[in-house]
């Protein structure tokens, strides 16, 4: 097992460790409410956010204790737009994390309300933070602006709204990218900081954008060559849906070799921070050549 592979483990067994803790203690009734929350909760998937989040904070020696229920209100809205975006007036997708979506299971009333679910509830862990002290506050606030209509609401509706554009653009590809993607990502690089008097607070900014960026990338390059088993979702979907893909714009094999472009980028970034920044080097790759 490679150092990338323990560590990762590591800090997914940390988070997971929190989450469980969070899903027994949650006792809403009627017991279908708790049941789908915990459904697309426990399905699994990478937890890329949480585990970014965490290392970013062992990189710039935030103590992890101080971020971990950040990390859950993350993951929180993170499955929360999951469960909304799988909805039939929505991306209408029968799978994620490999299993059939939470409206497949639920139906899409009770997926409605275990997404609204999701997010009241990721509000009220970070309210639970803001008790704390007033950076506390302001990393809350953080996200919450990350998660909202300046964010990955404003990205989704961008997608929407550009399916089927007869003339692509960058530009409007960029919107998407970094709200729907993009914005999600850097709250998990920048809480860190906010909690440690700012430190490399633009760094770490910079540094999400381009993640999400890369990340959301792969995953239109996923789309058109990627394989079910793996990713664990409907694939194909991008093209017969219209959608405004970086495959779209600027065609699959520039598409890879942008992936290599804005991976320096990131390695550029990392390069100016200073401290064990090894996880964070090897996480670029592992985005830049995931089939997950
Ligand atoms: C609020 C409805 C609504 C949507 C917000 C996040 C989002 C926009 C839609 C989800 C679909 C999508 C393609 C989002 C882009 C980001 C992305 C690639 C999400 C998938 O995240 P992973 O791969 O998922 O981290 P796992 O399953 O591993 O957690």
């Amino acid at each position: 097992m490679s150092d990338f592979d323990k560590r990762y483990g590591d800090y997914l067994a940390y988070f997971n460790k929190r989450l469980e803790e969070f899903c027994d203690k949650l006792d809403c009734t009627p017991e279908v409410l708790r049941r789908s929350l915990t459904y697309s909760l426990m399905l699994g998937g990478k937890r890329i956010r949480p585990v970014l989040m965490l290392a970013v904070a062992d990189a710039i020696k935030t103590d992890k204790e101080r971020v971990l229920d950040f990390a859950l209100a993350l993951e929180l809205i993170h499955t929360y737009s999951l469960i909304h975006d799988d909805l039939p007036d929505m991306d209408n997708d029968d799978f994620r994390r490999g299993q059939p979506s939470n409206h497949k299971v639920f139906g899409a009333a009770n997926a409605i309300l275990a997404g609204d679910g999701l997010l009241n509830t990721a509000y009220s862990v970070l309210f639970d933070q803001c008790f704390k002290g007033n950076e506390y506050v302001s990393a809350a606030k953080y996200i919450c602006d990350c998660a909202g209509v300046y964010g990955m609401i404003a990205g989704q509706s961008a997608d929407i709204l550009h399916e089927n554009d007869e003339i692509v653009s960058e530009e409007d590809l960029e919107f998407i990218y970094s709200r729907k993607t993009g914005k999600l990502i850097t709250a998990a690089t920048v809480t860190p900081s906010i909690l440690n008097d700012g430190k490399y607070f633009s760094e770490l900014k910079m540094l999400g954008n381009k993640l999400g960026y890369l990340f959301q990338l792969t995953d239109d390059i996923l789309d058109v060559e990627g394989a079910f088993e793996k990713t664990g979702k409907s694939l194909g979907k991008d093209e017969k849906e219209g959608k405004l893909t970086g495959v779209r714009v600027y065609g699959l094999d520039n598409c890879k070799l942008r992936v290599d472009v804005i991976g320096d980028d990131c390695i550029r970034i990392i390069d100016g921070i200073d401290g064990d920044t090894s996880f964070l080097y090897d996480f670029v790759n592992f985005v830049k050549t995931r089939q997950i």
